[in-house]
C-alpha cells in the first residue's frame, strides 16, 4: 500500500509533514486507492523517502533520510492509522543531501532483502547489500 507523497522534478520526492496511507483498491482509474488515513506526524524532518521491505517480514516499510544525512527506516507493524509504523530505527549515516542526490531501495542481489542504491552527485551509482543479521539487526555493506 503506497504511502501518499508529492512528486517534485527531477524524480524527487517531496515529504509531506503528516504523511496519509492510501490503501489500494485493485481497481482503475480514479477508483485505484480509497480514502487516505493519517499515518504520522513530523515527517517534514526527512528531505526524501524511499519505500521497501528493508527487515524482510513481508511489509513495505519507509525510510528517511535526515539533514544530517542519517537514514531511518520506520518498519511496518501491519496495523492501521498512526500505529501502522514501529518507532524508527537507525540504518546508516553519511547520506548527506549534497552527496548523495538520489536514494531508492530495491533488491540488487536477488536475496529477497532489500538494498539500497545511491546516485552520488557526479552520478556514479553505489549498491550497498542488506546484510541482515540472524536477530534482525539491519545493516549495510558495500555490493
Ligand atoms: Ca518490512
Ligand atoms: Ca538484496
Amino acid at each position: 500500500m503506497p504511502l501518499s507523497a508529492r512528486r517534485r522534478h527531477g524524480g524527487e520526492v517531496s515529504v509531506p509533514a503528516r504523511p496519509h496511507l492510501c490503501p489500494g483498491t485493485g481497481k482503475t482509474g480514479t477508483n485505484t486507492v480509497s480514502s487516505c488515513v493519517l499515518i504520522g506526524n513530523g515527517w517534514n524532518t526527512y528531505d526524501t523517502l524511499a519505500f521497501g521491505d528493508v527487515n524482510a517480514d513481508g511489509r513495505t516499510d519507509p525510510v528517511g533520510r535526515d539533514s544530517g544525512g542519517d537514514l531511518w527506516v520506520y518498519p511496518h507493524k501491519g496495523d492501521t492509522g498512526t500505529d501502522a509504523l514501529d518507532s524508527r530505527v537507525f540504518i546508516g549515516n553519511g547520506w548527506w543531501p549534497a552527496n548523495w542526490t538520489t536514494i531508492r531501495l530495491a533488491d540488487l542481489n536477488d536475496d529477497h532483502k532489500i538494498d539500497i542504491i545511491g546516485r552520488a552527485d557526479k552520478g556514479d551509482l553505489h549498491g550497498y547489500v542488506n546484510a541482515m543479521s540472524t536477530d534482525g539487526t539491519i545493516i549495510f555493506d558495500n555490493l
